[in-house]
């Protein structure tokens, strides 16, 4: 048993980050700061009631510091090297795992000392769990980064109640089967009582190898192993839909809105991007949708223009730096050839920006564009909803995205297919405002009513630990 932590708590939230970032004041002095993110509000009140402790890292490689109370939250930072940040975060976390489980839209890369890494990082954070979980505790694990912490925990710790949820999309049998480690990874997340994927395919796929690689005999949703049943099944994550609509009502948001339309030369069109700048996004897909567009002269620039952040990620990791370089071609190429001059067809922002601005380019958007090739689930896509409390604005939205599932009266568009997304730009683009307030109204309806608190709360009552009151 390992050593126990100072405070014990009922429930333990595992993820590879921690919520909060180290921030620096001007005085040189160092304090933590609440990072912003849905999923920490959503789970707070299933941590307040339960004297809740969260794991992750802080972000700073080198020895984590000592566990620390924050806003009502027990926070226990786990260390990692720089050399295990290697091996573990960018080697087998993203560039072997996140290709794999995204249709390797990318080939993913295999490496020992990767795998090795990425087992002694989960035995870390599976025991630093352990030490910080009051007996018959709940623990919810979180992501692909740490899918052998439900096995090791109950390892050491077979009277807690343990959730795991997979952010991504898990892959079809075909395509796990390349994975070398591939049968350690479904033992690890079978020590889970429940395991939640976006997607009901996610569940499905999962169970179709538990009676592949170790014989088992689903049954339903559930599987029995060791003596006991687990289930696996879809949970689609989702926003604070409430908090995201009155921040994009705000006087000052909608009042931003229109400056942007201004700064960006009183358009008759805004199309909009807002991605991770990452291969799955498909980035690339609407660029080109864009341009065509452009060359048959269905649009003119600066009349109609592109919007893209891309928020930056990854920066190390090969794949992204070459994508990154092949996007920014295209931009050049693209405003070579339609802009003018102050006046270009895309705008390109390669950097992060507050909330506020981003609710501001989602009112200001008359399309959106989300086609990415593979996502779990696409929050962007459920913030632009969420957004447009005026029944404003089309969405044009990946059939690979989670949100597809629920987004049915989106311009649903297959990715591959260059035709199918410049017709449903062409259509977004030309949609009436009687017809846009539709469908936008039948898509704020489901966001409303699936939101992020409904998530967390099915998930906690599946995992039957729902919050005593
Ligand atoms: C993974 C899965 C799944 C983006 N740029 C800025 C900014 N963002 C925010 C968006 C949105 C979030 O980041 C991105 O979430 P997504 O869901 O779109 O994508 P991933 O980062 O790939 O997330 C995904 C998700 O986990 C949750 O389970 O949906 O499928 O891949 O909230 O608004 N936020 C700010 N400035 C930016 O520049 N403030």
């Amino acid at each position: 048993m390992p050593a126990e932590s100072s405070t014990r708590s009922s429930v333990v939230i595992v993820a590879n980050r921690l919520p909060v970032d180290q921030v620096t004041d001007p005085d040189g002095s160092t304090r933590w700061q609440r990072s912003p993110g849905g999923l920490v509000s959503a789970l707070e009140p299933f941590m307040r009631q339960r004297s809740g402790a969260w794991l992750g890292w802080s972000g700073a490689a080198g020895d984590a510091p000592a566990e620390f109370d924050n806003e009502g939250l027990h926070l226990v930072p786990i260390t990692l090297s720089t050399e295990e940040l290697d091996r573990y975060y960018e080697g087998f976390c993203n560039a072997s795992l996140w290709p794999l489980y995204h249709d390797v839209v990318q080939p993913p890369a295999f490496h020992r000392s990767w795998w090795d890494a990425y087992v002694t990082i989960n035995a870390r954070f599976a025991e630093a769990a352990s030490a910080a979980a009051a007996p018959e505790a709940t623990v919810w694990v979180h992501d692909y980064q740490l899918q052998l912490v439900p096995a090791m925990l109950r390892k050491s710790r077979p009277d807690l109640r343990i959730g795991f949820f997979l952010h991504i999309p898990f892959p079809p049998m075909e395509l796990f089967m390349q994975l070398p480690w591939r049968r350690q990874i479904v033992e690890g997340l079978l020590g889970a009582d429940l395991i939640g994927f976006q997607r009901p395919m996610g569940a499905h796929n999962f169970l179709q190898l538990t009676r592949h690689l170790l014989k088992l005999r689903p049954s339903g949703s559930s599987v029995d192993y060791d003596g006991r049943a687990v289930r696996a099944a879809s949970f689609p994550i989702s926003i604070d839909t409430a908090a995201f609509d009155r921040l994009a009502s705000s006087p000052e948001v909608v009042e931003r809105a229109s400056a942007i339309r201004n700064e960006l030369g009183s358009p008759e069109k805004i199309i909009l991007g807002v991605d991770r700048l990452d291969y799955t996004k498909g980035i690339g897909v609407r660029l080109r949708a864009f341009e065509e567009l452009l060359q048959d002269g269905s649009i003119t620039a600066p009349e109609t223009v592109l919007v893209q952040v891309a928020t930056p990620s990854r920066e190390r990791i090969e794949h992204y730096v070459t994508m990154r370089e092949e996007i920014e071609r295209t931009v050049g190429h693209i405003n070579g050839d339609y802009g003018g001059i102050g006046g270009p067809a895309v705008h390109y922002l390669h950097q992060s920006m507050p909330k506020e601005e981003l609710a501001a380019l989602y009112r200001a958007a008359d399309v959106m564009a989300v086609t990415p090739y593979r996502d779990g689930m696409n929050l962007v896509a459920k913030e632009y909803v969420a957004a447009r409390g005026d029944l404003g604005g089309a969405l044009v939205l990946s059939e690979f995205a989670g949100a597809a599932a629920e987004l049915r009266h989106a311009f649903l568009v297959n990715p591959h297919d260059i035709t199918g997304v410049k017709a449903a730009l062409r259509d977004a683009l030309a949609i009436s405002p009687a017809a846009a307030a539709r469908r936008m109204r039948a898509m704020r309806r489901t966001v409303r009513k699936y939101d992020l608190d409904h998530w967390a709360e099915s998930f906690f009552a599946a995992l039957g630990s729902e919050p005593t009151s």
